[in-house]
């Protein structure tokens, strides 16, 4: 049965055998002080807003059967994987792969890496790895999705402008229908978050559609007729 909930710029439909909810780098590294996110200079504090929406997203996708995938930015533990233009951009000491309190930062494997306890994948959910912003690139998400039909993608996570916004913009370019969860994403600078968002939905939906999670729930929710 189709679901349907408001958005901009207009009502997004979905048939939930066809649809996956990415819940983009909720990890450790980004939310907790002492990470990658921390170690760019960030306040980690302004990604919290983010997280009750996520789970009761999460929650309602689970009993809906949605496809769930999880995604988790960092890199190989020899670095290989990561462009020096990247490793470099930040000062020594705070860089990926250097120590801190949560293991060497946004390395596989290590505490920082985890998504964070309260949206921890549940078995048969996929996580999958990836080494930069956009989940579809240097990954086999398309193949998943292709694989399993998926033609409607709900995106949420953080942060909305870097890798939320990034793989929006990949997926579209795929011909994947994106919905943006609004409140399910969150920005280090919220004046980032309003702006990203309207890039997505301007124009028609140049990118994709915005809704509150409220909305999407509502839909998920629905029992089918
Ligand atoms: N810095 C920042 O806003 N974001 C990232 O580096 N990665 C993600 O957005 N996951």
């Amino acid at each position: 049965m189709l679901r349907r909930f408001e958005a901009l710029p207009g009502a997004f439909t979905f048939d939930p055998a066809r649809c996956a909810l990415i819940i983009i780098d909720m990890q450790r590294d980004f939310l907790e002080p002492g990470g990658f996110g921390a170690a760019l200079g960030n306040d980690v504090t302004q990604l919290h807003r983010a997280i009750a929406p996520c789970a009761a997203l999460l929650a309602a996708a689970r009993a809906a059967g949605l496809l769930v995938i999880h995604t988790r930015e960092g890199h190989r533990p020899d670095l290989t994987d990561c462009p020096p233009a990247k490793l470099t951009r930040s000062p020594p000491g705070l860089r990926i792969g250097d120590p801190g309190p949560m293991g060497r930062i946004l390395v596989r494997g290590e505490a920082g890496h985890d998504i964070i306890p309260e949206l921890a994948p549940t078995l048969g959910e996929v996580v999958l790895d990836k080494p930069g912003k956009g989940a579809f690139w240097a990954t086999d998400l398309e193949n998943i999705l292709r694989n399993r039909g998926t033609e409607a993608l709900l995106v949420a996570g953080v942060t909305t402008e870097v890798c939320v916004s990034t793989t929006v913009r990949e997926g579209n370019d795929r011909g994947f229908r994106c919905a943006v969860i609004s409140d399910a994403c969150a920005s280090y600078f919220p004046e980032f978050h309003a702006a990203a968002l309207a890039m997505i939905h301007a124009q028609g939906g140049i990118f994709g559609w915005v809704a509150p999670s409220a909305a999407a729930i509502a839909a998920l929710e629905e029992s089918p007729a």
